[in-house]
């Protein structure tokens, strides 16, 4: 280690640009900024423990706008400063950019908001008074707003090393100067575990706690990953000291298939990772490839696996150190730009491989576990590619062969009418309006989504020809976007079948297209069952309570009343004014009140359990008089 000299200190400027735009320097004047102030003088002391001086920081909140940090590292220099009769320590509280100490063979932590100086801190502070320990004796001196209030005084014998800082935010500057201990806590414990063996004590309000974590980042780990089950149950540990780098890492994977990633450079969290991270997820990915090629492990049908397959719950904790210049990027800094990826990869990748020829049981477990994303991955991007495919082809091409399409390709002036049988889809196709109405026609009862698994589902001729002729897929992959129609209407016959095959269609839509029904384009037709001539007066009725109400309207005239038998039978002019014509039909929009229930309906109606279905239907029947079974 270099030893410091005062002359070491260089370019001085005064304090005032940081009391007069503290955000320039702090970031904001919030509880965040004022928190920072704690940070830097924390990270000073941190850093002596990094290089090796300091084993013991101690935090006490004083008062709730009082804080002191104490460290056993080296204490602030204390010598004279280029002749100019201050003290270095005076220069480093009462001058900018005097980072003497920073320069060269120390970690330089220069994350944006960190690494501003202690001169930063005491100019936004009332009152700072620095102890240093330091040959044999204590010296102190105080300030106030960034000036000396006092000379470097020495004081007592001592035969201790390090400093100790005490400082009280200015009210002038901050509009809350009391500390958040939550906030120092959760700090004070994150520096525990980035540096391994370095206690640190925290004390407020007469409590006291105590930081220290003798396997650093691996205890850090174990701490994230407490109570999930792993796949090995110790965290693999790299650490490596090159000239420039300084890299410690701990990773582990779990059986979930999160993946979490905290990385660290110079003691800054990454929130947005980086060239470090980077370097880690290529090493890792590098080192298994390897592995499974050299071990022969590699299934068919797996060319390779990809970084994405490795990340699968993989947890890690980076903590990289770098000398000199530490470039940050993105918006809040949160992303390390420093060119250190092939460094990383290349540490990462050879002591992973290593370890996991030393280790070959652990070894094909982790092995296992990435074999088993990447055929995961692969199977789900075949299942993806195979619904693009369907509905990417030109729609027309795929359109099912009983479909009449109509010829608006402008989906919400276009109606497709799902009608039952091909005598139906006959008549209402001479009924219908070709540029805006398309008819399918089904073929009965469709299959019963409700008690059918999802493959016979998908294989049922009359329910492929309802998907395809929408466009959009079956849930969970139901893409609205690609709707043709805006009306999709059931018609089936005014009878117990008809409403029977209503119900199927509509068991299908709410499970597979459940947004047909919350957008409101799903409706039912209500064709008629009975027609009245009277004279040159012709009614339509949908039941026989409508019927019996226009005969008895009908004053006894003479009438005639025919029942239709289907769809089929309708005369196409009867379907067209009754049934199908958007100025004279009236149709119901299905809806759905309440979600709950009316799953729980379709269960009970449409499910397994027939004495369910029975219940309801004793409930309800005192409604239906003439059941024509
Ligand atoms: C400048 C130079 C040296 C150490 C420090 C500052 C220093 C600052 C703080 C802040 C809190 N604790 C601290 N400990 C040390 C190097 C001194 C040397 O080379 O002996």
């Amino acid at each position: 280690m270099t030893e410091y000299k005062a002359k070491d200190i260089q370019v001085l400027e005064g304090l005032e640009p940081v009391r007069k735009r503290p955000g320039m320097y702090i970031g904001s004047t919030s509880s965040t900024g004022l928190h920072h102030l704690v940070w830097e003088i924390l990270d000073n002391a941190v850093d002596e423990a990094l290089n090796g001086h300091c084993t013991i920081i101690e935090i006490t909140l004083e008062a709730p706008d009082t804080i002191t940090i104490k460290d056993n590292g080296r204490g602030v220099p204390i010598d004279e400063y280029r002749k100019t009769k201050k003290s270095a320590m005076e220069i480093l509280f009462t001058t900018l950019h005097s980072g003497g100490k920073f320069d060269e063979g120390s970690y330089k932590v220069s994350g944006g908001l960190h690494g501003v100086g202690m001169a930063v801190v005491c100019a936004l502070s009332k009152s700072l008074v620095a102890t240093s320990f330091r040959e044999g004796h204590e010296w102190t001196q105080e300030f106030t707003q960034g000036k000396p209030k006092t000379k470097l005084k020495k004081g007592a014998k001592s035969r201790n090393k390090g400093t100790r800082i005490t400082f009280s935010p200015d009210p002038k500057i901050f509009s809350k100067t009391t500390f958040n201990p939550k906030l120092i806590l959760e700090q004070a414990e994150s520096k525990a575990f980035l540096n391994k063996g370095l206690k640190i004590i925290f004390q407020e309000n007469g409590n006291t706690h105590t930081f220290c974590y003798p396997e650093g980042i691996r205890d850090y780990l174990r701490k994230l990953t407490d109570g999930k089950p792993t796949l090995v149950p110790d965290p693999f540990y790299i650490e490596k000291e090159a000239e420039k780098l300084r890299l410690e890492i701990a990773f582990l994977w779990t059986s979930n298939t999160d993946s979490q990633i905290y990385s660290y450079a110079n003691a800054i969290r990454t929130v947005d990772g980086g060239t470090h991270e980077n370097g880690f997820r290529n090493g890792v990915t590098r080192a298994l490839r390897a592995y499974l090629d050299r071990r022969n492990l590699m299934p068919k049908g797996i060319s390779s696996i990809t970084g994405e397959d490795v990340k699968e719950g993989l947890v890690a904790i980076l903590n990289v150190y770098l000398q000199g210049n530490v470039e940050f990027q993105g918006q809040t800094k949160g992303r390390l730009n420093s060119d250190i990826t092939s460094q990383v990869e290349s540490v990462v990748k050879h002591s992973l491989e290593h370890f996991l020829h030393d280790h070959q049981s652990t070894g094909d477990l982790i092995a296992n576990r990435v074999i088993l994303a990447a055929q995961a991955r692969i199977a789900s991007r075949q299942a993806k590619e195979a619904v693009q495919r369907k509905s990417n082809i030109s729609h027309r091409l795929n359109l099912p062969g009983k479909l009449s399409d109509c010829a608006s390709t402008i989906r919400d002036e276009s109606e497709l009418f799902i009608c039952e049988g091909e005598s139906a889809g006959g008549s209402s196709k001479q009924a219908r309006d070709r540029k805006t109405q398309a008819i399918l026609p089904i073929r009965g009862k469709i299959l019963n989504v409700e008690t059918a698994t999802l493959d016979k589902i998908l294989a049922n001729a009359e329910i492929k020809n309802i998907v395809s002729a929408l466009g959009a897929g079956i849930e969970p992959k139901f893409d609205y976007g690609k709707l043709r129609y805006g009306k999709i209407i059931l018609m089936t016959d005014a009878d117990v079948d008809g409403a029977h095959i209503c119900t199927l269609l509509l068991t299908f839509f709410y499970r597979y297209m459940p947004q047909l029904i919350e957008n409101g384009n799903l409706y039912i037709a209500q064709p008629p069952l009975f027609r009245i001539d009277a004279g040159k007066k012709l009614y339509y009725a949908v039941d026989e309570n409508e019927r019996d109400a226009i005969i008895e309207k009908l004053n006894g005239a003479r009438y005639e009343v025919g029942r239709f038998k289907g769809l089929g039978e309708m005369p196409a002019e009867d379907l067209k004014s009754t049934t199908m014509d958007k100025n004279k039909r009236t149709l119901i929009q299905v809806r759905i009140q309440d979600r709950e229930r009316t799953s729980d309906l379709f269960d009970k109606l449409m499910g397994k359990d027939a004495s369910s279905r029975f219940v309801f239907i004793k409930e309800k029947a005192p409604f239906f008089q003439n059941l024509d079974i």
